[in-house]
């Protein structure tokens, strides 16, 4: 088994789509086995993004993950990482493929309403700084 973090990120939350989203993951057979619902400070953010420190793209990053409350949770499942970076579907959502989240429900390449781990390192990571309370 598998885990991966996921953000439903404040563009989605904003639009009433946190309920769609979950509902697409589970659908899949992916188990949320963690959730919770915050606005992050822009020190949280830089920890979550700090991979991207630099980048053109950072700072409208930075103020677009703060601007309000997004949905954060561990989902697990066989192959978990890999699966739901295809259900989310490209970064930019006018290249995602039909039916993924991104092509559904993104506006554009920053506000694409979700993330998800990259890699079995980059889900240890995020899910010890989004829940390292437990
Ligand atoms: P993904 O979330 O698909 O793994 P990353 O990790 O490359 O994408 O980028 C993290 C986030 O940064 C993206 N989800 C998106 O919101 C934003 N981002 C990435 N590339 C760009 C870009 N060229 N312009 C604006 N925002 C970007």
């Amino acid at each position: 088994m598998e885990r991966s973090l996921v953000l439903i990120k404040p563009d989605a939350v904003e639009r009433n789509l946190v309920g769609k989203i979950i509902n697409m993951y589970e659908e899949n057979g992916l188990k949320v086995v963690k959730l919770k619902m915050e606005t992050i400070s822009r020190s949280f953010a830089a920890k979550h993004y700090k991979d991207h420190i630099g980048k053109s793209f950072y700072e409208p990053l930075i103020e677009f993950i703060t601007k309000g409350p997004l949905c954060a949770m561990v989902l697990e499942g066989e192959n978990a990482i890999e699966r739901i970076r295809k259900i989310n579907g490209s970064t930019d959502p006018t290249k995602a493929e039909e039916g993924t989240i991104r092509k559904l429900f993104g506006t554009s390449i920053r506000e694409n309403c979700v993330h998800a781990s990259d890699s079995m390192e980059s889900a240890k990571n995020e899910i010890e700084l989004w829940f390292n309370n437990n």
